[in-house]
């Protein structure tokens, strides 16, 4: 069954999908497009990444995640005992809402060079110090994020932790994750061979979207308020 995911690179949510897939050993082809040229009929809200499958197009990282997890079991991206799985799960949700999403609204000064406005960086900081204080509450970290096996939860914290952490960093002059080794958790992930790609591609990705930001002149999902 082939798998074709679209999207770019660059994208921390392409890159939650992809991550599922290699861990999965999925037989997939990557398609590289920026939000402009998607195909709304595959990704409604024109958002990277979208997958199509045999039956048809998934769109909504989360998503193509648990379809990769239920299609390939053997990758065990989430663990056999419902409870335990849906810890995961709450994890995954935590990152993906109330971490990414929240850090995203300052992503236009932060990575683009933009300029937002000062209450949306007072409001976001409180968000953003709350919402950490919380995941970490929920974090294992032991040496995963859910604890003592891998899952599908150390994908999304691979791919959305660095944003917040450079957020924190480049907004205000902080480190949101306070003493936490998130440098030394990340390097133990790029250690897997699904990692190492993914962040390699995602490197050599970057240049690509600077320059369609730069032509489309819209940074993606920026809020009508910043
Ligand atoms: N909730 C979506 C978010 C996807 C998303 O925001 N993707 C960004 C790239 S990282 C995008 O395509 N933005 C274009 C836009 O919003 O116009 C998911 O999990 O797939």
């Amino acid at each position: 069954m082939t798998l074709s995911l679209y999207g770019f690179n660059a994208s921390n949510y392409y890159n939650k999908s992809k991550l599922a897939l290699l861990e999965a050993g999925a037989d997939f082809t990557e398609h590289q497009v920026f939000p402009s040229a998607i195909d709304r009929s595959s990704s409604p809200l024109g958002k990277a990444p979208y997958l199509v499958t045999p039956h048809g197009p998934l769109s909504e990282s989360q998503v193509i995640v648990e379809y990769v997890a239920q299609t390939h079991p053997a990758a065990k991206l989430y663990p056999s005992d419902p409870f335990e799985a849906a810890k995961v799960r709450e994890l995954c949700a935590y990152l993906d809402t109330y971490l990414e999403l929240v850090a995203r609204r300052l992503y236009a000064e932060a990575l683009f060079g933009g300029k937002v406005s000062d209450g949306l960086k007072e409001m976001t900081r409180k968000e953003l110090v709350n919402n950490v204080k919380a995941f970490r509450q929920l974090a294992k970290f032991s040496p995963f994020v859910a604890g003592d096996n891998f899952s599908a939860a150390d994908i999304s914290a691979y791919t959305h932790l660095p944003m917040v952490r450079t957020v924190g960093k480049r907004i205000y002059g902080e480190e949101l994750f306070g003493d936490f080794d998130l440098k030394n958790y990340l390097a133990m992930l790029t250690a897997r061979p699904a990692f190492a790609k993914t962040a390699a591609d995602a490197a050599a990705g970057i240049a690509d979207f600077m320059a369609y930001v730069q032509v489309a002149n819209r940074p993606p999902s920026t809020p009508a308020a910043a």
